[in-house]
């Protein structure tokens, strides 16, 4: 067996007027209780640092101050948590809004190696919900990512993580396959396939999503909150568990949940599943907690070598219409 503990740090809200130092501060608490239970990866959510802000309208000149510019791993308001994993021996994940030289913006996410003691993968990303102009509506829960962010170029790029068994990997086998993935990318079979070809073990997911949003899911204004909160829950574990299975890879995801502001309801349900589809560990409050799971990495190989071997059982003659426009 290859054992690894893998953990997601599900943060409850995260308020419009919180203070960066009491975020931070909140997620060292997580990490240190994540690497208290053993974890070796801990993932957080996607915009992590600060609240969801692509649900405001922010002017040109506060927008800056929702993103993240330079190195993420010695820049202030970040390098913190990029110290205390390293002193912890951690690996982490953690999603937030990039801002770049050339003044591009992107939802991105980064993996951090303890063994390195630095960033060995990034993802920015591709699926982005939602709008460019605000919804009519004055209630609606709105949905900005088209106007904050450009799509990911990065592409889904698996990558080997070293350091995270003990003796290195048996005889034959390189370092452990990681991916990553943001939040509306879970929904799509095409973000898990790109990674399912590159032979995929891991696959990182941190989220935003609301719990009651009637005007971007096109759905009855009336709807029951309680039935929406049931009903996203469903579909996130759904999109989990069933594209887990289908790419024969381990999965966890990490969500940013609560009552932000008192009123914009996201929901939880970080969870760690495993290649067959099952889930091992799964929040079980809407607050700031650490899930963790052990995860043997051998247990990919059987539907990688059985039911879903691409090279054997493929037959990519019929897919061309999935790349056309
Ligand atoms: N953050 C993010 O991508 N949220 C989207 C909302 C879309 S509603 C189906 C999500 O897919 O959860």
């Amino acid at each position: 067996p290859r054992v690894v503990r893998l953990a997601a740090a599900q943060m409850g809200a995260t308020h419009r007027t919180d203070g960066r130092e009491k975020t931070m501060a909140r997620m060292l608490r997580l990490l240190d209780a994540a690497a208290a239970q053993g974890a070796k990866v801990v993932l957080f959510p996607e915009i992590a640092f600060t609240t969801f802000f692509p649900r405001y309208i922010i002017h040109e000149d506060e927008l800056e101050s929702w993103h993240e510019q330079g190195d993420i791993t010695t820049s202030p308001q970040t390098k913190p948590l990029f110290d205390r994993a390293q002193e912890l021996g951690v690996d982490i994940s953690v999603g937030f809004a990039e801002a770049t030289d050339d003044a591009e913006h992107f939802n991105t996410c980064v993996y951090y190696s303890s063994h390195d003691g630095s960033i060995i993968s990034k993802y920015r990303k591709i699926h982005l919900p939602g709008t460019f102009e605000p919804f009519e509506n004055p209630d609606a829960i709105q949905q900005l990512e088209k106007r904050y962010f450009k799509p990911g170029n990065l592409g889904w790029k698996a990558f080997r993580v070293p350091g995270l068994e003990k003796n290195g990997p048996p005889e034959g086998r390189g370092d452990p396959i990681f991916g990553m993935m943001i939040c509306n990318d879970r929904r799509w079979a095409e973000s898990w396939r790109v990674l399912g070809l590159q032979g995929v073990e891991v696959v990182l997911c941190g989220y935003n999503t609301a719990g009651y949003a009637p005007d971007l899911w096109g759905a009855d204004a009336n709807m029951d909150p309680k039935e929406a909160e049931e009903r996203a829950l469903m579909q996130h574990k759904l999109s989990m568990q069933g594209h887990s299975y289908t790419n024969a890879t381990f999965s966890v995801s990490a969500a940013r949940c609560g009552y932000d502001d008192g009123k914009f309801h996201l929901i939880a349900g970080s969870c760690i599943v495993d290649p067959e589809g099952y889930i091992l560990a799964e929040s079980r409050t809407s607050e700031d907690e650490v899930i963790v799971a052990d995860c043997d990495l051998d247990a990919c190989q059987a539907g990688k070598k059985k039911t879903f071997d691409f090279g054997r059982h493929r037959r990519i003659e019929h897919y061309k219409l999935i790349t056309e426009q």
